[in-house]
């Protein structure tokens, strides 16, 4: 195609690349999908988000000749620009699942990051860039943060320096961008690193306006940065559900129950979920998640609106999104069977980044601590297999359980900073299903310790007690869990007011705070839950 307005997309098929598309219709462009390594080959610029593992990608890039296009493009210095995997696989070599061979146009192998030195692996979240080099799609960035989310990196070494524009810092200096003549790659999400809170260009999406338009359109200079850490997330949530007329809204509970206790008992009722998805993405949100909250009796796979949600909310939120409820086995009426990872594909073709399962990893980690043994056939390990650990979130919905005696029971207990209401100085967290409506014999620390062996790659850590109150949220539970999993933890339930934010990253190591009733009754914008965050010295993105 000769059109300027055209860019040819490399999918394979193997995940969600709806974000990048969406991207580059925001900027303006038309895409054209590769069918043949022909089309490969006859591209004006190509964009080839790498999606999922290394080895299946490799395994689709030979078998189908692509692998060898690919190679004749990019060595005749045609304009180029790989995400993610796609930056990965232009290395020799890749340690995931392997020793995997790659496309070998670079000097290195990809390896895992070391979580021993208390790096949380999978790095996710906004991280800073050290630019080394002119690379001309960066030049938009400064000192801001981009979007990263991958438990594997390339290193910089002699062989491969003159490739490298940019390196990021955690816990090793890795590879955030290569660039060579008109081939760019970059291991950070342009299409996610969307947004403008207190800065007037859009971070992320400069990036791909950059390699799409030439030069003369752009004005921003590029500005130097001091080295700086990983930001701390701030999500805005969304419990969806349909109402008593049937439409999908979203509602906020008190300690999981959503409905009115007025006359009429209905669900309550604040908002439309692709409306205050935009909004949240415009006030700063890092990350916007959607909970399907009766996914556990309805089939996700029949609730078409939540999917059309999911759609309509990726055409303009350039974070990234997660979505639970209801991933799991499913057999229908018609006694076709689903398998989670079905229910989860689905959700990820619909514009979803990350997946996060409630009920069913409970059901998992129960079965695998009374068998020691991994099955494989959990919804955790099949989803994370495809789509690889960062895109499976386990959501824990537990329940505090008063003790005056901690061997009382079999499971983790710990020693409260306040006493419950008998003056218990104990408690264990009981996990839930179904909505916190079943309480099952499990803890939340044995629960994180199993799907994260599992193959969980976060976790979102609710509390019932603290849900909806505004009074803060359970410091004694986050701390235990993010001490006890080296997989990023999300705090999530009480946040009533900003001091619980910085309340809960001075006291913990979780790596994001999650809340809902707050954003959704407009009590606190999340800009002042940055702006007290960045006062108190906490980096964030801003
Ligand atoms: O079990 O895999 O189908 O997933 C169901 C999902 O729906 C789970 O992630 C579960 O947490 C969620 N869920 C189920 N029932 C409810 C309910 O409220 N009745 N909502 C529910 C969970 C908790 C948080 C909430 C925070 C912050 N909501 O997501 O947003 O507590 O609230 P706050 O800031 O207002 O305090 P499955």
């Amino acid at each position: 195609s000769n059109d300027d307005s055209v860019v040819t997309l490399l999918d394979y098929g193997a995940g969600n690349v709806r974000s990048v598309r969406n991207a580059i219709r925001h900027l303006g462009f038309q895409i054209k999908d590769v069918q043949t390594p022909r089309d490969i080959l006859n591209a004006r610029r190509l964009i080839f988000p790498g999606v999922g593992a290394f080895a299946p990608a490799m395994d689709v890039l030979n078998n189908t000749g692509m692998g060898e296009a690919l190679c004749t493009y990019i060595q005749n210095d045609r304009p180029f620009l790989g995400i993610c995997l796609g930056l990965q696989l232009l290395f020799e070599s890749s340690e995931e699942n392997g020793p995997v061979g790659g496309l070998g146009l670079i000097p290195g192998v990809v390896g895992r990051f070391d979580s021993s030195n208390g790096f949380r692996v999978p790095h996710i979240g906004w991280n800073a860039l050290q630019i080394t080099k002119d690379s001309e799609i960066l030049d938009d960035i400064g000192n801001r943060h981009v979007y990263f989310v991958h438990s594997y990196r390339a290193m910089p070494s002699n062989e491969n320096k003159e490739w490298i524009s940019s390196t990021c810092n955690y816990g090793d200096e890795f590879i955030a961008s290569v660039r060579k003549g008109k081939v760019h790659a970059v291991q950070f999400h342009p299409e996610k690193s969307g947004g403008k809170l207190f800065i007037t260009s859009d971070v992320g999406l400069s990036v791909l306006r950059r390699f799409l338009l030439p030069k003369s359109s752009l004005t921003e200079k590029r500005t130097e940065r001091k080295a700086s850490k990983l930001a701390k997330r701030v999500i805005a949530c969304l419990d969806v559900r349909t109402n008593d007329e049937g439409d999908l809204v979203v509602t906020k509970g008190d300690q999981y129950d959503v409905r009115e206790h007025a006359e009429k008992n209905e669900v309550r009722n604040l908002g439309k979920p692709v409306e205050l998805a935009g909004n949240y993405y415009k006030d700063g949100a890092d990350e916007v998640s959607f909970l399907n909250i009766t996914g556990f009796r309805d089939f996700p796979l029949g609730d078409l609106p939540m999917l059309q949600v999911l759609r309509c909310a990726s055409e303009n939120v350039f974070v990234p999104l997660t979505v639970g409820g209801g991933i799991r086995d499913f057999t229908d009426s018609n006694d076709r069977y689903y398998s989670s990872l079905e229910v989860a594909s689905e959700y990820f073709r619909s514009g979803a980044d990350k997946i996060s399962i409630g009920s069913d990893a409970v059901h998992a980690a129960e079965e695998y601590l009374k068998t020691k043994v991994k099955t494989g056939k959990s919804s955790i390990e099949q989803i994370s297999r495809v789509y690889g650990n960062q895109a499976v979130v386990v959501s824990i919905d537990p329940r505090r359980v008063y003790l005056n005696d901690p061997s009382d029971v079999e499971f983790k207990s710990i020693r409260l900073t306040s006493p419950g209401p008998k003056g218990e100085e104990y408690a264990w967290y009981q996990c839930t299903i179904n909505g916190g409506r079943e309480g099952r014999p499990i803890g939340a620390y044995e629960l994180a310790k199993a799907v994260e062996e599992l193959g969980a790659g976060e976790i979102l850590l609710n509390c019932i007690d603290c849900d909806g109150q505004g009074k803060g949220f359970d410091i004694d539970l986050i701390k235990m869990i993010s001490d006890a999993v080296s997989i990023p933890v999300i705090a999530s339930s009480g946040a009533g007011a900003v001091e619980h934010f910085s309340d809960v990253f001075s006291k913990t190591n979780a790596s994001a705070a999650l809340a809902a009733g707050i954003f959704h009754r407009k009590e606190v914008p999340i800009r002042s839950v940055k702006e007290h965050l960045l006062k108190e010295g906490i980096e964030v993105r801003i």
